[in-house]
């Protein structure tokens, strides 16, 4: 028996007849299945970074409740049940596995070529909060703490700064003056948190489009990769699809001249989320709207930035410097973002009325 036969045998699935690697995530590792005549979706999850799996399974079950009761007509693509009704079988002792439906007719997209595109993910993006803007956000589990607490991970940044090799230091140096040039950022992060000013929500926190489901007319469908829903803020989501759609060239570029930002994108990823959270949103969120792709750009930036000063122990590396090139790109990214804040702000006053000052 192979390790694949065992997995889908705790799922009562018998035989398969084709497998093979789906998506680009970092973290875990995905495949695309048929068995039986049925299409699959099975994945891996990452142990060393989801140390408690089991609050996946309980968070989404609990959503997955909520919405058949409330929105029953949300398309909500849950883990199936294994023969003991577990949403997640551990093999081997160590690796933990859950299984999904293929939705039929789906298709994922690995970088946003078409404003459509960012719209059509923004707003799935803004519906999935919608839907859940009631559900008791504090009833769910922290499935990786601190996710996107900036003040921590510019903790983790300045200890990894610490403890660098020194040639690592060196190659990083630029970097890492630039992170330190930012870093008001994360006293703006820390005032916002420490004050309260916008509400903790359900939060998909990982927005990036290969995470949404369209049809082939490239309508959105629905949103997957549900392993960092827990509570937090909407700058998450708005946020981590400025940085993952506005750019002309994707985080692993390294040609860097190419990161540059597509306006027409910008207006599709408001007017997508906005045409479901607008009505939803409150005025400090709004007001923080902007500042939502700054925060996340530079922590993305910060996290590839301590990576590479700690020997690429969680992204890993496919060369060498590959979590500086990344850092690179995004800091070019976050220079290019700010130098168009004056151009997105009077966008977002057009599209919500001047509801409010937009903070830059
Ligand atoms: C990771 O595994 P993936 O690609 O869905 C990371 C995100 C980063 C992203 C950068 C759990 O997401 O936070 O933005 O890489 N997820 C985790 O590509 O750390
Ligand atoms: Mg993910």
């Amino acid at each position: 028996m192979n390790l694949l036969t065992d997995i889908l045998s705790l799922f009562g699935l018998e035989t398969e007849s084709s497998v093979q690697s789906f998506g680009s995530g970092l973290i875990n590792h995905t495949f695309k299945l048929s068995c039986n005549g049925k299409e699959y979706i099975l994945q891996q999850i990452n142990s060393n970074v989801f140390k408690s799996p089991e609050r996946i399974a309980y968070n989404l079950s609990l959503i997955q409740a909520y919405l058949n009761q409330n929105f029953p007509e949300y398309l909500f693509i849950g883990p199936l049940p294994s023969i003991k009704n577990e949403f997640m079988v551990l093999v081997g002792g160590i690796n933990y596995y859950r299984l999904f439906p293929f939705v039929s007719g789906s298709e994922t997209i690995n970088f946003v070529n078409k404003p459509k595109e960012a719209f059509e993910a923004a707003k799935q993006f803004g519906k999935f909060s919608k839907v859940l803007k009631d559900f008791e956000w504090s009833s769910l589990r922290y499935t990786l703490a601190d996710f996107h607490n900036l003040d921590l991970r510019f903790k983790q940044f300045t200890a990894s700064v610490a403890s660098a090799d020194p040639d690592k230091a060196l190659l990083a140096a630029t970097e890492v003056n630039v992170a330190y040039e930012h870093s008001h950022l994360v006293k703006t992060y820390n005032n916002i948190v420490l004050h309260e000013e916008i509400p903790l929500r359900v939060v998909h926190h990982d927005t990036k489009i290969s995470n949404v489901l369209f049809d082939n007319e490239l309508n959105g469908l629905c949103v997957i990769d549900l392993d960092t829903v827990m509570p937090g803020y909407f700058f998450s989501d708005v946020g981590d699809m400025m940085r993952t759609y506005l750019s002309a060239a994707n985080e692993e570029e390294t040609d860097i001249s190419k990161v540059s930002i597509r306006e027409e994108v910008f207006i599709a990823i408001c007017e997508g989320y906005l045409s479901e959270m607008r009505d939803i949103l409150t005025t400090r969120e709004i007001h923080y709207f902007i500042l939502a792709g700054e925060l996340m750009i530079y922590m993305q930036a910060i996290r590839f930035l301590t990576d590479f000063l700690n020997n690429d122990i969680y992204y890993g590396s496919k060369y060498p410097g590959h979590n500086l090139t990344r850092a690179k790109n995004q800091f070019k990214l976050l220079e290019e973002y700010i130098s168009h804040k004056r151009r997105f702000i009077e966008i977002i006053a057009a599209l919500t009325n001047n509801k409010t000052a937009i903070n830059v």
